[in-house]
């Protein structure tokens, strides 16, 4: 399996609940290193940029103003298969139907208000990192 790169978001309900460091644990304990980590305020044009690909659904202003409505930390992790890796640890997107003991079941409370962000896709991957992550914020090399 290769090493890959994947982007993450703990989203503002997260933050606000103080798990920053459970979710980034989970990460780690799954094998998957930080690589690069910041707390950022999202614009609503930075957030409606990123999440562009759903401007036509009926929940993309929610999902605007949601992520715009507090701090998030914004991550690259890097591991062995960590696109599908952080998947699995995040669980499906509505809290509801998401498998016992992943991030979203633990500590989301609605579809709207999920705890996490991850890239679906190494195309997606590599656009998302590069829209948050200059290449001198990317950490090489951690052994
Ligand atoms: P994902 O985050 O699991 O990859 P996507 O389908 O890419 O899910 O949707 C992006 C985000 O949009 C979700 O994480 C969630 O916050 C929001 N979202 C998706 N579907 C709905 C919905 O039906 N109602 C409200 N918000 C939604």
């Amino acid at each position: 399996m290769a090493v890959q790169r994947t982007f993450s978001i703990i989203k503002p309900d997260a933050v606000a609940k103080n798990v920053i460091g459970e979710i980034t644990s989970r990460f780690e304990k799954a094998g998957l290193r930080v690589v690069a980590s910041k707390m950022v305020q999202l614009s609503e044009r930075e957030a409606g940029g990123f999440y562009a690909e759903h401007k036509e659904r009926p929940f993309y202003g929610d999902l605007v103003s949601f992520m715009t409505s507090g701090p998030v930390i914004v991550q690259v992790l890097e591991g062995e298969d960590a696109i599908a890796k952080n998947r699995e640890l995040m669980g499906a997107t509505n809290p509801k139907e998401a498998a016992a003991g992943t991030i979203r079941a633990d500590f989301a409370e609605s579809i709207d208000e999920n705890a996490v962000h991850g890239s679906d896709s190494e195309a997606a991957a590599a656009r998302e990192i590069a829209f948050f992550f200059s290449s001198t914020e990317l950490c090489d090399r951690i052994r």
